[in-house]
């Protein structure tokens, strides 16, 4: 597993230190017994990605691998955030408010300390940690191809002051070459396509550009 890049919140302006994984075998840091288990974690949490996408292509009536074919061979980045305790964690974030931009993420939640929150009808909500389970966010490109039905969350990490916390975040992202393009058979009379088509590389420029903790980018892309 090749090291991508080491961010401080990733651009996003948090109190949590990141390192961001990519693609490739064999090379950075760790044991081969400690990059074995990387690497298998990383293979089985894919699998359990392309699985979700199915069901979402076919909750929404399509093929079962409606999505995997447009969002074409998906790369996976992963974020291990590691997040200090905060003195005054009132004053700063995690993570700020943010959506996230590629098409789904699967989080392992530190079970010992919370933080994730994630906002519905207007309120940030925590989410607790629950031994054997992740959580998953419909990210932004989910959003695009359902056309609107499934809706990419709104999240958050916060900090606190006595403890340390740790979570590894697990991104599918579409390949550079994928059309992001509402599937026809969502399109009839009643139901015109909410966003333009774009490739992932015009959206993420987009993404990085815009005020990530204001605006949905996704509002950039509508017709
Ligand atoms: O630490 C968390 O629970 C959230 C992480 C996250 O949102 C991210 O890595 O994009």
């Amino acid at each position: 597993m090749g090291l991508w890049g080491r961010m401080r919140g990733r651009g996003c302006g948090g109190w949590g230190q990141g390192i961001v994984w990519c693609g490739g075998v064999g090379v950075g840091g760790g044991t081969e017994d400690e990059l074995e288990i990387v690497s298998k974690y990383c293979n089985e949490v894919r699998e359990l990605g392309f699985r979700l996408e199915e069901l979402i292509s076919e909750s929404l009536g399509l093929d079962k691998d409606c999505m995997k074919d447009v969002l074409g061979e998906q790369g996976q980045h992963m974020a291990i955030n590691y997040y200090p305790p905060c003195p005054q964690p009132e004053l700063t974030y995690g993570l700020p408010g943010h959506t996230d931009p590629n098409a789904l993420t699967i989080l392992l939640q530190d079970l010992d300390v919370s933080g994730l929150q994630v906002l519905k009808d207007g309120k940030w909500l925590s989410i607790k940690p629950h031994p054997g389970a992740f959580v998953i966010n419909i990210g932004d490109q989910i959003q695009a191809l359902s056309n609107g039905k499934y809706k990419s969350v709104w999240h958050r990490a916060l900090v606190n002051s006595d403890n340390p916390r740790i979570s590894i975040a697990s991104f599918l992202v579409p390949s550079d070459e994928a059309l992001i393009s509402t599937p026809t058979p969502l399109l009839d009379n009643e139901s015109v396509a909410v966003y333009k088509d774009y490739t992932y590389p015009e959206y993420y420029k987009k993404f990085w550009s815009s005020n990530l903790d204001q605006e949905h980018c996704l509002e950039l892309f509508k017709n």
